[in-house]
Parts: C-alpha cells; sequence; structure tokens
C-alpha cells in the first residue's frame, strides 16, 4: 500500500464566498451589493453563459425596486450568517484545515464611499475567524468575491472610478487591521482575470452606463484600477504585517488545441496568454508587452499613471492562487464541431472527456498541466483554491445524499494534484475544494447546481428548511483528513 507524501502543513480545506452563502442581505446595516441584484432565471438556457450573466440597468432598477429575498438568491444564500457556528463544527468534523471565504464589502462600508466602517459587519468576521480558530482551521479570506457595493456603481462609474481604488484601500486596510491576529492568507480580488467575461460581477460594469464609450477600454481601465488596487493591498501588508502573504488569483481552465494542426497549437497559446496576462501582471510586476501590442491593436488606451506602475511593479504578489473546474479544446475553425461550456467561457468538445449537467467536461490531468503550466510560468507557490463539481444531488426520504459522482470527481482531480507534487515538482500551499456546504452558483443564481459537502435543503426559488445534510462525500474526504499528510493510494482506487 503507497502513500502520497504532502508538507505537514498543506492547507487541505474547502472554500466559499460571502454572497453564495451568507444571505441576512440587509442584516445589521449591511448596504445592497451588486450580487442582491442577480437572479436565478429560468427561462434562460443555463448553459448559455452570455445571456445567463446578462445584466442591464433596468435589471438593476427592477432590484432596487424589489425589497422582497426570495427571488434574488443571493440575498438569502444558504443563511449561513445565522448558520456559521453550525458549518464550522460540521466543517470542523470532516477534518478541514483551511476555510477560505470572503467579506462582504456592503457589511464594513454600506455604501463603500461611507466615513466609517460598521461595526456590526467587522465583529461577524472577528467572531468567524475566531470560531476557526477555535477548532484549529486557517482562514484563507477574499476581499472582493463578485458583490462590491451597489452605490459606487450607481453613484460613481464602479471600478472605472479611480477614486474606488482608495475606497476599497480604506475596506481592505479596515479589515486586515481587524482580523490581524488571525489572519495570514489573503486574496484581493477573486479570478481578478474575470473582469473581462463578466465585468459587471467582477467591476459593477453596465455597458449601458458607458454610452459613446467604447466599453472594452473601460473593462481594461477598470482592471488596471484593481490591480493598483491589489498592489496597495500588498504594500501595506508587506510594511504592516510582513508575515501575511497575498496572493493573485485567476481562472485556470486548461486550453487544449483540438487537433495536432499547428494553427489550432498557436490558437491555445495565445488563448491561455489572455488568462495568463492577468497573473503576469500581478506576478512579474509590469504589463507584458503581448498584452500591450494587443491593446494597440485595438486601439484601447488605459490611462496609467507613473505612480500607479511603480506600486504594480514593487508590490507583486506572494503566491498564485487559482481556480480549476475543467478544460475546453479550441481550434480555428469550430465549424461543424460540438461546443461545450467551462467556467464562464465556452470551447469545443474534448471527445476524450465526460461533460456536466451544466456542460462543463471533466478532467483531472487538466489540473496537473495546469499546475506544470503555472509552475514553469512563475516559480512561485501556488494555491489551489477552488476545484469541484456542481450537480444535481438528491436528498433522499432517509436524509442522504448518495453524491459517487462527486466523490468520483474529487478522487481523480486530488489523484492528480498529489502525482503532480510527487512527480513534477510543483510546490503547493493547499487545496481547497470549491463548496463547503451548497451554495449558491456564481453564474446561474441556482441553488440546484450543487457543490458542497453538506447538502443544504434550499430549492432554486429559496424554498426550504435550510437544514444541512452530511452526503456520501463528506464522509470520503473525511477519511483523507484523517491522514491528511500521508495519504493512502487506496483511497483513490
Ligand atoms: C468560480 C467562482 C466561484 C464559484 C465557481 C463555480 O469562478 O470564483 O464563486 O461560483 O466559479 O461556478 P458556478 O458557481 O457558476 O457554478
Amino acid at each position: 500500500m503507497n502513500k502520497y507524501h504532502v508538507k505537514n502543513n498543506f492547507l487541505w480545506g474547502v472554500a466559499t464566498s460571502a454572497s453564495q452563502i451568507e444571505g441576512a442581505w440587509q442584516e445589521d446595516r449591511k448596504g445592497m451589493s451588486i450580487a442582491d441584484c442577480l437572479r436565478y432565471r429560468p427561462k434562460i438556457d443555463v448553459k448559455d453563459y452570455k445571456k445567463v450573466n446578462k445584466i442591464d440597468s433596468r435589471e438593476i432598477e427592477r432590484a432596487v425596486n424589489d425589497p422582497s429575498t426570495q427571488k434574488w438568491a443571493k440575498r438569502y444564500g444558504v443563511d449561513f450568517y445565522h448558520h456559521y457556528k453550525e458549518d464550522i463544527k460540521e466543517l470542523a468534523e470532516m477534518g478541514i484545515k483551511a476555510f477560505r471565504f470572503s467579506i462582504s464589502w456592503t457589511r464594513i462600508f454600506p455604501n463603500g464611499d461611507d466615513l466609517t466602517p460598521n461595526k456590526n459587519g467587522l465583529d461577524f468576521y472577528l467572531d468567524l475567524v475566531k470560531e476557526l480558530k477555535k477548532y484549529h482551521i486557517e482562514p484563507v479570506v477574499t476581499l472582493s468575491h463578485y458583490d462590491m457595493p451597489l452605490h459606487l456603481v450607481l453613484n460613481y462609474d464602479a471600478w472605472y472610478e479611480p477614486k474606488v481604488i482608495s475606497f476599497y484601500e480604506k475596506f481592505a486596510i479596515q479589515v486586515i487591521d481587524y482580523l490581524k491576529d488571525y489572519v495570514t492568507y489573503w486574496i484581493p480580488f477573486n479570478e481578478i482575470d474575470s473582469i473581462i467575461r463578466h465585468p459587471f460581477a467582477s467591476a459593477g460594469l453596465v455597458e449601458d452606463r458607458f454610452q459613446g464609450k467604447n466599453f472594452e477600454e473601460v473593462i481594461y481601465q477598470a482592471m488596471y484600477h484593481q490591480f493598483v488596487a491589489s498592489s496597495k493591498v500588498i504594500k501595506y501588508c508587506r510594511q504592516t504585517y510582513p508575515h501575511m502573504k497575498v496572493g493573485s488569483m485567476i481562472t485556470k481552465t486548461t486550453v487544449y488545441p483540438y487537433n495536432s494542426n499547428p494553427r489550432n497549437v498557436l490558437k491555445s497559446l495565445k488563448q491561455m496568454r489572455e488568462v495568463y496576462a492577468f497573473s503576469d501582471i500581478q506576478i512579474r510586476g509590469f504589463y507584458p508587452k503581448y498584452l500591450l501590442d494587443e491593446l494597440n491593436r485595438k486601439d484601447i488606451h488605459i490611462h496609467f499613471t507613473e505612480k500607479g506602475l511603480k506600486l504594480i511593479q514593487n508590490y507583486t504578489a506572494d503566491f498564485v492562487a487559482f481556480s480549476y473546474y475543467s478544460s475546453v479544446c479550441t481550434a480555428v475553425d469550430t465549424a461543424g464541431l460540438k461546443i461545450t461550456q467551462a467556467n464562464t467561457t465556452s470551447g469545443v468538445y474534448n471527445d476524450f472527456l465526460e461533460q456536466t449537467e451544466w456542460g462543463w467536461q471533466i478532467d483531472p490531468v487538466g489540473i496537473r498541466i495546469s499546475l506544470i503550466e503555472l509552475a514553469d510560468r512563475y516559480n512561485k507557490p501556488m494555491f489551489i483554491v477552488e476545484n469541484g463539481l456542481g450537480a444535481v444531488d438528491e436528498l433522499t426520504s432517509q436524509g442522504e445524499i448518495h453524491d459517487r459522482y462527486r466523490i468520483n470527481y474529487l478522487k481523480k482531480h486530488i489523484e492528480q494534484v498529489l502525482l503532480s507534487i510527487q512527480e513534477d515538482g510543483v510546490e503547493l500551499i493547499g487545496y481547497l475544494t470549491w463548496g463547503a456546504m451548497d451554495l449558491v452558483s456564481a453564474s446561474t443564481n441556482q441553488m440546484s447546481k450543487r457543490y458542497g459537502f453538506l447538502y443544504v435543503d434550499v430549492d432554486d426559488f429559496g424554498k426550504g428548511t435550510f437544514k444541512r445534510y452530511r452526503k456520501d462525500s463528506y464522509y470520503w474526504y473525511q477519511k483523507l483528513l484523517q491522514n491528511p499528510y500521508e495519504i493512502d493510494s487506496a483511497l483513490f482506487e
């Protein structure tokens, strides 16, 4: 019986985000966030990524004028705000070493530009990290995870407005100071590259509010502001709490050429550069020439400042964090080829892989390929901060959930991660599954796309008891976590 060995401080855990779990959308003076404007729209095909994420000023107005909770999935989440002690206890019993969560900016500064912070919000997160510490669970904290204050969208130009950099910096410093005795690992922005694919969720940008402007240029300007803001967080931590580690996080989908046609290989390399550009900037400290040339070709002009570029150069990230769910193929000519979905993108169907109900292809070897790609590109510690399977789960009358498919997904992906550590020289801080308990899907705002080890009894329309039930996968991960640094290979059979 052989074993996989990992460092004895390897952070095995789970990941979540405020807007997908907390609920309590107006509790204790919390302000309205952009996530409170998102609802599940059953008439839209959840596989049509572009449509499912469409947002405009009319929809925002509808949300602002609708005080109800039910229709807007991220207003109720899974009510973690009131269940967090019970949930953390359950996760501690499963044996996790790390818990990733995000700070709801509008719990701390309800409008984003408030002069003073909301102590109720700060105290909620202080209680949360104290609860984690009780069970020796390491917090991994994302500062911004798709839920910026709506006030900054409606009264400023969201992240297009340079002032938002200082509002964010004030929010970040306030939280870092308040949680300084409990939190070492920080991620300033979730999937900082995602602004290209969903500018509203990532940066509060609504196209119809930028009439007459080149919206792509607006996106790149907003992205620059987020890079500057991220470097300000790194600078603050470096100077004030040098033990803290701040990561750059990207959405890592492995991209394959559909076949060995060199034009398809070239396309796959270029497609990955569209994501690497973001981690390049945050890890290497400058805008790569290939991105600047591309922007010039598109006649896109970013207004850089000397100060901003210096910050980006001098304060680069300590580790490379990424989410991984699936891979896609790419081809110059897709005529007649089957299209598949992936996380916030789509691609050509890979005949060697299975597909989830949401069209994402399951590719365990892809996570290992991504690890090697990122290790060779950056030679920095890495951190898998999201990996999981969104699937339809069924709660039986005995209160059980037989999610064999999720155990298989995790078995195969974790085995590739362990092989990569063992054979590819990869240096990994930890591995966090996406979903601790079931939570609201970021892209489709559904509950039925379940990711957790704990089933939460609430449906796509907010109906249910919110009761938690352990799935079969809870017990599988628990077994792995019993010997987390010398893992029995039999677990992966
Ligand atoms: C990532 C987000 C997570 C999570 C995940 C799963 O991009 O960082 O918040 O939502 O995607 O995607 P979805 O929830 O759309 O199924």
